[in-house]
């Protein structure tokens, strides 16, 4: 399906990054050294449209933003997928609420989220791909698993042998017990009667009455969850990719599956780093659409807030920090994008350089953007006060480049 109109990105001369980029410090101790890899590959988990979006998505996509903005101002060529889960059981119980179609549903809500993602200037994937399209992908895959023995049969529905990957679990390391009461909370059916073990995971769900299913050498049906995001991965960008990523719910059971599957299909180690954002709640509690308590990008845009200080909020704490969302906090970063204007109107120096190369170094380790936006702060109080600093013109380009903030 089409993505979203990719922004502008002003050419600030390649950064340069001595000490390598350390993005995986948190969950995979990899350093990666300048020039080690020729390109970088980039799967990100995409929205499932029932409810568009809200500002804990709207954060996960900007952290992967600054990620391939990193990448990309260090010279590598990024090739990034995402996906849509637009055919899912929650399309389906929103589209009886609401007496439309599941097909509107997903159509609409993934409109508003291109505009979104367009409003927030995220780098669009260079290929966005839907469930419904990728269905020949994933009748592939599972027929593969069932010929190798790593699926099997439960009626007229196909589960993946979570056994078949000795190293299954490995991202989370997570207890049986723990592993059983999040994949019960997340889509899961460690109940399902005839199933070889409870963690075994659906890959291709037969047909139902009243539900929407696709023919297929399979039989009617639809796909699975996890096998989506692996059959999309492994046919768009090959056999290994650099980062697969997502907020921090998809940990377990989503990655953990998804790799056991991808290593089933190629006996191969699929993603080499995982990153997870970390969860946007409200008044404490995660921001979920099942909770009911959802701040949409779309409303705030309505309302006039400008997306920079959107954008802003949504990163001044670590992408990994389980953080709140309020109005208190996007005050804060509108009354900073304001003061980042006037710094750049009054600008009066040249040289920009230093803070440019103060942000490269927070966000090149594991996108430190507080201490990124706090280099930018110390820049602008300067300009107020005596002395020959600035470097206006340069220093809103940077700021484009490195962090998206166009003002
Ligand atoms: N379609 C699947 C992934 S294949 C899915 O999880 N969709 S979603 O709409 O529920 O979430 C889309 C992305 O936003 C996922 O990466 C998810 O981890 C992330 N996300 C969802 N809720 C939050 C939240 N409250 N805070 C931060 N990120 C979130
Ligand atoms: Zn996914």
């Amino acid at each position: 399906m089409i993505s979203w109109p990719t922004p502008f990105i002003p050419r600030i001369g390649e950064g340069a990054y001595s000490s390598g980029i350390n993005m995986w410090s948190s969950e995979f101790e990899r350093l990666i050294p300048t020039g080690s890899m020729e390109r970088a590959d980039l799967y990100v988990c995409g929205i499932t449209p029932y409810d568009a979006t809200h500002m804990g998505h709207a954060a996960t996509y900007v952290a992967f933003d600054l990620l391939q903005r990193v990448w990309l101002d260090a010279g590598y060529p990024v090739r990034y997928v995402q996906n849509v889960t637009d055919i899912d059981d929650p399309l389906l119980v929103r589209a009886a609420e609401r007496g439309v179609s599941w097909e509107f549903i997903a159509e609409s809500e993934t409109q508003l989220f291109r505009e979104d993602m367009t409003a927030l200037r995220v780098i669009p994937p260079m290929a966005y791909i839907g469930a419904v399209e990728s269905i020949p992908l994933v009748v592939e895959a599972v027929v593969k698993l069932l010929a190798s023995g790593a699926a099997y049969w439960v009626d007229q529905d196909v589960y993946f042998n979570v056994a078949s990957d000795p190293e299954f679990g490995g991202r989370s390391h997570l207890a049986e017990s723990a592993q059983l009461k999040i994949f019960g909370e997340r889509g899961g059916d460690p109940e399902r009667v005839g199933k070889r073990a409870p963690l075994d995971c659906l890959l291709w769900r037969g047909k139902r009455e009243g539900e929407p299913f696709w023919e297929s050498s399979l039989g009617a049906g639809r796909p699975g969850w996890h096998i989506e995001c692996s059959a999309i991965a492994l046919h768009y960008l090959g056999q290994s990719i650099d980062v697969q990523g997502g907020g921090s719910d998809l940990l377990f059971p989503h990655h953990d599956m998804g790799a056991s599957e991808a290593f089933a299909l190629t006996g191969k180690r699929y993603a080499q780093n995982f990153m997870h954002a970390g969860m946007i709640g409200l008044d404490g509690e995660k921001m979920s659409k099942s909770k009911g308590n959802l701040v949409f990008v779309s409303t705030l845009r309505q309302s006039g807030v400008d997306p920079n200080a959107i954008r802003l909020a949504l990163i001044e704490s670590h992408y990994r920090s389980n953080r709140d969302w309020s109005a208190d906090l996007l005050a804060r970063a509108d009354h900073r994008l304001q003061e980042w204007k006037s710094s750049l109107a009054h600008s009066r120096g040249t040289s920009a350089h230093e803070t440019i190369a103060a942000i490269r170094s927070a966000l090149s380790d594991d996108l430190d953007t507080p201490r990124a936006l706090d280099a930018v702060d110390q820049w602008a109080r300067k300009q107020h006060g005596e002395g020959d600093v600035g470097g206006p013109g340069l220093m809103s380009r940077a700021l484009d480049t490195l962090l998206g903030i166009a003002i």
